[in-house]
């Protein structure tokens, strides 16, 4: 898989799709690591010699001793959680300070966003996304609406406590007037976020200068992508995503880097599917099936611990999500899940009211109608598990791939088929 000096690594599907791990492998060779869009709503595992890391808001690069880490101005910061996350990172021994940056620009979660997250996600009429309860949501509707508080404004005193007070007060209102919520406490809120404030104060800067100067000065960047593609806010399956772009795009927004600047777009995706939280799903398998992939890969939500809605791999929204990411490689991950299966269903196009369609329909009503089409390709039934070439691969899981390849539009650079580090393979 050739890189260029710069990389986006994103989600090809719902996400969960073994980004952690892939940035940790592929950040060997990046001087940095940012992330761009999402917070901590991310669940990013790595797992290296055994120990296993989970990473929600802070970049997986970090994990390698001398990459810096990045959290861009994209990003939706909870001050709580990423100091939870620097001081478990302390604790098992990892240089945090001096490796970590994260941008003033970047919007501040308060607890009124998860308040009324929680209210929102509950109340009649409203359309449950199934969400993580982060915050997520609010903080960027609060971005949009220009009513957000940013990392630079968390910094000053002044401007914190009068921002508190009055979007607080509003919350309030809001929260208890469409969901009967009991109201926060602004000054207890003042308080907590202004230690926060002087703990976080270290690694803040304008990281979009920071990043520009490496990336003239020559070294390598890598843009690690949170959630998945489809679940980006303009191009997923709206309304039932996140609030961000997590598309390639999105990386140049949540950065603040130019277009001309990304050199490579690998996409990650697992070789079957799954999604959590509500929302449309056409290969979803409901059988028992289904029930042995979550089991054999494991599938629960890193951040909540929900079970993941599983299924199989569906190559009209694979290669829409290479279309809309330009995505030039993909890498293929938990492989070894469909060791044991005899025939391995794969959909190679939908048929909408009896009609052959490759089309992704944006009227999200419309994913009731679509009846998938499935080849079903034959399974290898033998062990895959830390297989380290493409020629170790049985025939079948080759063919696999081949078909894979063949019908998605992008060149496949490698294989992961084990949660470690070292259970990965590049494909010449
Ligand atoms: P939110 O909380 O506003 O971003 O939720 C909106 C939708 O986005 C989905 N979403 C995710 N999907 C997969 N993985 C995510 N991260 C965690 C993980 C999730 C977890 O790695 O497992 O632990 O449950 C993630 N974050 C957001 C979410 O399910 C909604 O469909
Ligand atoms: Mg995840």
């Amino acid at each position: 898989m050739t890189m260029k000096k710069t990389a986006v690594v994103l989600g090809a599907q719902w996400g969960d799709e073994g980004k952690g791990k892939i940035v940790d492998v592929l950040s060997e060779r990046y001087q940095v690591v940012a992330r761009y869009a999402g917070g901590h709503n991310a669940g990013h595992t790595v797992i290296i010699e055994g120990k296993k890391f989970v990473l929600h808001l802070i970049p997986c690069g970090v994990l390698r001793p001398g990459c810096l880490g990045i959290i861009g101005n994209g990003v939706v910061v909870d001050p709580a959680a990423l100091l939870t996350e620097i001081r478990m990172l302390k604790e098992q021994g990892l240089p945090v300070d001096g490796q970590l940056f994260v941008s003033n620009r970047a919007q501040v979660i308060l607890p009124y966003h998860r308040m009324i997250e929680l209210a929102a996600e509950n109340a009649p009429g409203r359309t449950k996304i199934g969400t993580t309860s982060r915050g997520i949501g609010p903080a960027y509707e609060d971005k949009m609406h220009r009513n957000g508080l940013r990392i630079v404004d968390l910094l000053n005193t002044q401007l914190l406590r009068t921002h508190i007070t009055n979007a607080c007060n509003e919350k309030n209102q809001i929260a208890h007037a469409l969901f009967g919520t009991e109201p926060l406490n602004p000054v207890k809120i003042y308080e907590e976020y202004a230690r926060f404030a002087e703990q976080i104060a270290p690694y803040v800067t304008d990281t979009a200068v920071l990043l520009n100067k490496a990336i003239k000065n020559g070294e390598s960047v890598m843009f690690e992508g949170a959630q998945g593609a489809l679940l980006d806010i303009d191009h997923g399956t709206y309304p039932f995503v996140t609030s961000s772009s997590a598309t390639a795009g999105g990386a140049v927004i949540g950065t603040g880097v130019g277009p001309t600047t990304i050199g490579t777009v690998i996409g990650v995706t697992k070789a079957y599917v799954t999604r959590v939280g509500e929302g449309p799903f056409p290969t979803e398998d409901f059988t028992a099936a289904g029930d042995e992939l979550r089991a054999r890969g494991q599938e629960y939500g890193a951040t909540t611990g929900r079970p993941r809605r599983c299924g199989w791999l569906d190559l009209p929204l694979l290669r829409y999500s290479n279309m809309i990411n330009g995505t030039e490689w993909l890498v293929v991950t938990k492989l070894d899940v469909l060791d044991s299966l005899a025939e391995i269903p794969v959909c190679t196009h939908y048929k909408i009211d009896g009609v052959e369609t490759d089309v992704i329909p944006a009227d999200i009503r419309q994913f009731d109608r679509i009846e998938p089409v499935y080849k079903n390709l034959p399974g290898w039934q033998t062990s895959t598990v830390g297989a380290k070439s493409f020629e170790d691969l049985p025939a079948n899981a080759q063919k696999y791939l081949n078909f894979l390849e063949a019908e998605s539009g992008a060149r496949i650079g490698m294989v992961s088929t084990g949660p470690d580090r070292s259970e990965t393979f590049a494909v010449p």
